[in-house]
């Protein structure tokens, strides 16, 4: 018999780690460290292995069996589980609203409007109150027992946090892989040698479909509710977003993003917003999910051959196409970086036309074995560069031949090199070469460095063909009517330039070693620079050793900036520049400037209208904070500029207190700092 206080110990150390799981996964308010939560772990753990009588299944140290499967067992649902309708633009979402509205009679339908989330879909049922087995959908009425797997994921309770358990509830949701988990785990499966996903959806498909769960466990899967199926037990609900909250309460994570919405306005305004955010979260959507939130109404609504009447996606709009390859070139880039391009017939990705598609380099184009004139898989996903995902091989045309990396510069004619070891071929001519030159023109004016507006991109390469740009510090000997005569410039624009040109001479150190757009000296590497050194002078002089003294300034960095102030033309240019009257004000030594926010964690989010983000950075930083991007428990506040999105809502969530742009230059002035940078 075991002594009923250590019996007594084991449940408390079960209950305690069960709530603290719930604080974490659905509050998302943790109230203990990791550590902390390791210690009361394996103090669980000791006991459960000095006294084995007291081991219950739903013991939170019991989610990883040590068999693997033979195969997966069928499961029948007991209730099916439909897929959902469909709509693509909101001509259509409106329409599906009339629909209801002429269904219902009613004037205007309250929705659960919910992100519909990206991975697989999974039934879990709990009886009294215990996980006995969780399956994949599957055609929507057979699918696998996943029991095993689904045990290993943490976000998903074993046993419910209720003393009143439902005789049987069944929990429907989807298994998603976070992206960071995705990239983490690829970067460790290539490591190892082991097979690599192509994104997060097949990683969690493929996760939950190994025979062996210990190594599910070792996977990053997490866990959102959206429905509910079997019910037996269950308290009466009116609305499906009752459930959603009661589900909360048992301990089911459900997603914080679902909201309760109005008509059809309503639906529209949470997919723009939801459009607008997407590519801030840490899982991928691919749309959003309206349901009639009234129960009574769903039942009333019930369901068409295939899915309810009561729900419908709004998809986003696909972000892979097919299409045809044209040709295939390839592209200086401002540091003589050579990428093939693949130019293609057009076609709408993501909601817009595509015609290019980055092929990255050499070897991609060898993986993938992209040829002219075939048919290739694009994609485009938010902000990033356009890219050709794969080749559709049944569909290449006979004799389409391999690419092949030209040997020389197709801007300057050089013979490009490709170090050993390197992914990069690259034209070694630097400024001589017109199109190193062009692009490292471009970056010298865009708006995080000289920032001269007007001098765009078309500008500068009329400028250089016209031979009046033969370096930099020429932009500052422009003159007026040398602009007034290029195509499309008016008298006023070339005096709109010109005051561009004049105003950008007065400027910050920062910017201007950004601007000289030093191989890997972004930004950030350049406010370090200038906060280290405090000046020009120093950082030319530098050595290599001092230089690796800056933060995140390595080897290989520290030699691209020595180099590059060791190369005369690169000092004649700097020396003309100067020459030209651009000049910054003095680095304040901030040694002994007070740091009235040492300590603090702060989020920015949103836009601002009296410096830009970069700039808030910079002046938090001197004030002592710390700031980062994304909020959680550690955030100390959040400033909110306009249009904020999802940190917004998580800091609402999490209780971070949030202050506007004003809070901020208030601060800034009591202790005299002014946004540079
Ligand atoms: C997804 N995939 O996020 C449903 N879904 O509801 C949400 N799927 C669903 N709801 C009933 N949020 C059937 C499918």
């Amino acid at each position: 018999m075991v002594d009923p206080t250590i019996r007594q110990r084991v449940e408390e150390l079960r209950n305690t780690l069960n709530e603290h799981a719930y604080r974490y996964y659905v509050l998302d308010e943790p109230v203990i460290s990791d550590a902390e939560y390791d210690r009361l772990y394996r103090e669980l753990e000791q006991l459960e292995k000095q006294y084995p009588e007291l081991i219950s299944p739903d013991s939170p140290t019991q989610r990883v069996g040590d068999q693997p499967l033979e195969g997966f067992k069928q499961v029948q649902h007991e209730i099916p589980m439909l897929s959902l309708g469909n709509v693509f633009d909101e001509d259509e979402l409106r329409a599906w609203d009339k629909r209801v509205r002429d269904l219902t009679g009613l004037d205007v339908v309250e929705y659960s409007a919910e992100p519909k989330l990206d991975g697989l879909a999974v039934s879990l049922l709990y009886e009294n109150g215990r996980l006995t087995r969780a399956a994949t959908r599957g055609d929507g009425r057979t699918g696998e027992d996943v029991t095993a797997n689904v045990r290993t994921i943490k976000a998903i309770p074993l046993r419910l946090r209720t003393d009143n358990p439902p005789a049987r509830l069944e929990v429907r949701g989807e298994v998603l892989m976070p992206r960071s988990g995705f990239e983490a785990y690829n970067a460790w499966a290539r490591e190892h040698g082991e097979k690599t996903f192509a994104n997060p959806r097949n990683a969690a498909a493929g996760s939950l479909r190994q025979l062996d769960p210990r190594k599910t466990a070792g996977r990053p899967l997490t866990f959102f509710a959206y429905s509910m199926g079997v019910a037996e037990g269950v308290p009466p609900f009116k609305k499906h977003s009752d459930v959603l909250e009661w589900f909360k309460t048992l301990g089911i994570p459900v997603n914080p993003l679902d909201k309760v919405v109005q008509g059809y306005e309503g639906m529209r305004d949470y997919y723009r917003w939801m459009q607008s955010i997407r590519d801030e979260l840490d899982y991928d959507i691919d749309g959003v999910v309206f349901k009639v939130n009234d129960l009574a109404l769903q039942e009333k609504l019930g369901f068409a051959t295939k899915s309810p009447r009561w729900a419908i996606a709004h998809k986003f709009p696909a972000e892979e196409a097919t299409t045809r390859v044209r040709s295939i070139d390839v592209q200086v880039g401002r540091t003589g970086s050579i990428t093939p391009v693949a130019r293609l017939e057009p076609v709408t990705v993501g909601g817009v036309t595509i015609t290019n598609a980055t092929l990255h380099n050499e070897d991609e184009v060898r993986r993938k074995d992209v040829r002219v004139g075939d048919t290739v898989v694009v994609r485009r996903a938010g902000d990033v560069i356009p890219e050709v995902v794969r080749v559709v091989k049944e569909k290449r045309p006979p004799n389409a031949q391999p690419f092949q990396m030209p040997q020389r510069c197709p801007v300057c004619d050089s013979v490009l090199e490709r170090p050993e070891g390197e992914a990069v071929t690259r034209c070694p001519a630097g400024l001589s070469c017109d199109a190193q030159f062009k692009e490292a023109l471009k970056h010298f004016v865009s708006r995080k460095a000289m920032d001269i507006e007007g001098l765009g991109e078309k500008l500068i390469e009329q400028l250089v063909d016209a031979g009046l740009l033969k370096n930099p510090a020429d932009i500052y000997r422009l003159r007026q009517e040398q602009l007034a005569g290029l195509e499309r410039m008016g008298q006023k624009s070339a005096d709109n330039v010109l005051r561009a040109i004049e105003k950008s001479k007065r400027t910050t150190l920062p910017r201007f070693l950004y601007a000289l757009g030093i191989r890997e000296v972004g930004e950030a590497t350049a406010n370090n620079l200038a906060q280290h050194f405090k000046s020009l002078e120093t950082i030319q002089n530098a050595s290599l050793e001092e230089l690796q003294q800056v933060p995140d300034v390595g080897p290989v960095v520290a030699e691209h900036i020595y180099h590059f102030f060791r190369n005369p033309k690169n000092q004649r240019v700097i020396e003309d520049l100067l020459a030209q009257g651009i000049h910054w004000p003095e680095i304040p030594d901030d040694a002994h400037r007070p740091q009235p926010l040492a300590g603090e964690n702060i989020v920015l989010t949103g836009s601002l209208q009296s410096m830009s983000r970069s700039q808030a950075k910079a002046a938090l930083q001197s004030l002592g904070a710390k700031v980062t991007s994304s909020v959680s428990k550690n955030t100390q506040r959040v400033i909110a500029g306009e249009k904020a999105g999802s940190k917004l809502v998580r800091a609402e969530e999490l209780g971070v207190p949030v202050v506007d742009e004003n809070w901020l230059l208030d601060l800034l002035d009591q202790y005299g700092v002014t946004p540079e940078g």
